[in-house]
């Protein structure tokens, strides 16, 4: 086919513009449709999901049906309540024939040991002078001030009894401790139903006394006794308020 020279500048000044431009501002005319294609073979199979909330049980089925399978245990219930104490055994037999305990030295080996350490704790004790050893009886404080039931009280508690001089010396030993508090202390020692009859607790008559002159005044009215800071003895009522000093 002929083409006059005219028409081809014409063509080539379009290609020309064309390629100087973007591609998006010059488009040829849509071309005609392909036929679509064939389906594609199927996808393989995708993850597994999350699992699913438990779902609402099941109507109950028709009567006559089978049991089910047993429950997992219960929790553990409380103790139950003490039984009821057995009967006394039999008696045993009779054990051999022990050695006399003055014979067994093992034993008074540990007799021996025990009385050291007694010692070591006793000395332990009388260091700051607030227990004192006299005799056979030691006596010692809580520090503490009530009335005469309740120091006797205090005493037993703890196994031993209120302080009861007997003799000088233990008077004495008693002294230094309400020297040490600066307070008085009361005795183990009351008045009977007759005015001016002091015993001691177990009811026997006292058998010895340390009367502060013009002493015991009370007439029946003071029936309990306590000891100044210079050791001598005072009848007085028993609601005072007085250092409580033990013996054992
Ligand atoms: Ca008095």
């Amino acid at each position: 086919m002929y083409l006059r020279p005219s028409l081809w500048l014409f063509v080539a000044s379009i290609l020309v513009t064309c390629r100087a431009q973007s591609t998006d501002k010059c488009m040829g005319a849509p071309g005609i449709p392909g036929t679509p294609g064939q389906n594609g073979l199927p996808g393989r199979d995708g993850r597994d999901g999350m699992k699913g909330d438990t779902g609402v049980p099941g109507p109950i089925g028709p009567p006559g049906g089978l049991p089910g399978p047993a429950g997992r245990d219960g929790l553990t219930g409380a103790p139950g309540a003490p039984g009821v104490q057995g009967t006394q055994g039999e008696k045993g037999e009779v054990g051999p024939p022990g050695i006399p305990a003055s014979k067994d030295e093992e034993l008074q080996l540990q007799l021996a040991d025990i009385n050291y350490h007694i010692k070591k704790l006793l000395g332990v004790l009388l260091l700051d002078g607030k227990v004192q050893h006299v005799g056979d009886k030691i006596l010692a404080t809580n520090g503490k001030e009530v009335d005469f039931k309740t120091s006797k009280a205090t005493c037993e508690d703890v196994g031993g009894s209120i302080a009861t001089p007997m003799n000088e010396a233990e008077n004495r030993a008693m002294l230094t401790i309400l020297k040490q508090y600066n307070r008085y202390a009361y005795l183990g020692i009351i008045e009977g139903a007759t005015p001016g009859d002091f015993h001691y607790l177990d009811g026997h008559h006292v058998n010895y006394t340390n009367w502060r002159k013009n002493e015991p005044g009370g007439k029946g009215k003071e029936n309990c006794i306590e000891m100044y800071t210079d050791g001598t003895w005072n009848d007085k009522a028993c609601n005072q308020y007085r250092l409580t000093v033990c013996e054992f």
